[in-house]
């Protein structure tokens, strides 16, 4: 039988991001119609560099390790923004973050030109919804040398909820991964900068997700790190009837379950409550069956 080789830790730029226990991604959102926490940022409808040390250093003190800085809402019927507008409310946020927070500095991004710019202010990763798929972004993100999550997502954001359709969807988001790891590979970016993303909610029902989630070992088992965003998600609405500001609860069940099927990297917004519930896990895993 194949053994998975499991990585034990990443070179993020300086910092050395460590697998020996899940890692917890910080969300933070520099635009005005994020799906849960737009505009929380702004000041005088600018985004404001000091109150985002102050969002990313909350979360970085109950426990995250990565703060994910992203321009561009991606939630379902989210219009595309441009570039220049996604560096202009992103850039300012990476500056001051960088060197100023204890914690690797992600930049949710599909813009060559912003994963350029990001990685020269300080930023220690990249993560794309659209897996490096833009046109100059495979060779954009090789020349940083950062880490990359490559992310499955079916459609666009603006259409990605109207109908997401599969045969096998594990087996879809799977093969997709791998082609795109193989495009990676073939950029010059090495496999051992790689993490993959199952991308829950891009392009898929509540069935669809559910399915990912009971079958994300299968995931694991591609020996590249896993990152998990299920926070606050519509499933949980859908599962639950909780507007999205009452999603707490499911939001930490679901980092649970996935840290439990092999996830190394769960992306949330309620840092503290997931920090709390994975020393649960710790703790229990310290005891001998
Ligand atoms: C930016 N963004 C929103 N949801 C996400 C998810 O589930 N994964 C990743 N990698 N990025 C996400």
């Amino acid at each position: 039988m194949a053994v998975t080789q499991r990585r034990s830790a990443l070179q993020c730029a300086d910092r050395l991001l460590s697998f020996q226990a899940p890692v917890i991604m910080g969300v933070l959102n520099t635009t005005p119609d994020s799906f849960s926490d737009g505009g929380r940022l702004y000041t005088d409808g600018r985004p404001d560099p000091d109150a985002a040390l102050d969002a990313a250093s909350a979360m970085v003190n109950a426990g995250a390790a990565i703060i994910d800085v992203g321009g561009e809402s991606t939630r379902p019927g989210a219009e595309p923004v441009s570039v220049q507008a996604e560096m202009d409310r992103v850039l300012p946020v990476v500056e001051r973050l960088a060197g100023s927070v204890d914690a690797i500095i992600s930049v949710d991004t599909s813009s060559p030109a912003l994963m350029c710019e990001a990685a020269a202010l300080g930023a220690g990763m990249l993560n794309d919804v659209r897996a490096l798929m833009r046109e100059g972004a495979l060779e954009a993100a090789r020349d940083t040398g950062l880490p990359i999550c490559l992310m499955h997502m079916q459609g666009s954001p603006s259409t990605m909820q109207s109908a997401p359709r599969y045969g096998d969807v594990v087996d879809e988001v799977l093969t997709f991964l791998r082609a795109r790891v193989a495009a990676s590979e073939a950029a010059g970016i090495s496999r051992d900068r790689l993490l993959l993303d199952p991308g829950f909610g891009f392009g898929k029902s509540v069935a669809h997700n559910l399915r990912l989630l009971a079958h994300l070992s299968r995931l694991a088992g591609e020996g590249l790190p896993l990152l998990v965003g299920l926070s606050r998600k519509s499933l949980i609405g859908a599962l639950t009837g909780r507007d999205v500001h009452e999603r707490l609860p499911a939001s930490v069940a679901l980092a649970l379950l996935a840290v439990q099927r092999g996830a190394s990297v769960v992306r949330v917004h309620d840092v503290a409550a997931t920090a709390d519930a994975l020393a649960m896990l710790a703790a229990l895993e310290t005891v001998e069956s």
